[in-house]
């Protein structure tokens, strides 16, 4: 039987990670933190599908194709779309997967546009704050579920 996959999805900007501003975002890349979460998997015995996209539209797509390919769960950043996307929270409601909310910084102690998040009103739970970690205490978190 195939193993089980876990979607991680990231939105917009987060492409550039490692590039830019690291004194919020850190260092690593976002292959990084993928190359990180593969060896967590196969530790765990689950496969890891990592995408990035700058359009909200792919990002529903995939929350829609994570629900009819039977993952286990979507770990998703979805950046600055967080403060700003009803699509994503219909979307995140429209499916019965489990959808974790990840940051890499805590939007709560930033500017307080960032305090609102759609997808937190809908997610099953939220871990931000801990750079490239909260990746991996999201995929913790989606293995206890
Ligand atoms: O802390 C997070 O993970 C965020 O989702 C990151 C978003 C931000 O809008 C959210 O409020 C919190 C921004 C992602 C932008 O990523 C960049 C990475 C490197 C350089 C510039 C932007």
């Amino acid at each position: 039987m195939a193993a089980p996959t876990i979607f991680v999805l990231n939105g917009p900007n987060l492409n550039l990670l490692g590039t830019r501003q690291p004194e919020i975002y850190g260092h690593d890349t976002l292959d990084d933190i993928a190359a990180r979460l593969v060896a967590r998997g196969e530790q765990l015995g689950v496969d890891i599908d990592m995408r990035q996209s700058n359009h909200e539209g792919h990002l529903v797509d995939w929350l829609h194709e994570a629900q009819a390919e039977g993952a286990k769960a979507v770990l998703l950043n979805a950046g600055a779309f967080t403060h700003t996307s009803v699509a994503l929270y219909d979307a995140i409601k429209a499916i019965s997967t489990p959808v974790i909310e990840v940051h890499l910084s805590n939007p709560h102690t930033r500017e307080t546009f960032r305090h609102k998040s759609y997808i937190g009103m809908a997610a099953k739970g939220t871990i931000a704050g801990f750079g490239p970690t909260s990746y991996m205490l999201a995929l913790d978190a989606a293995m206890a579920l």
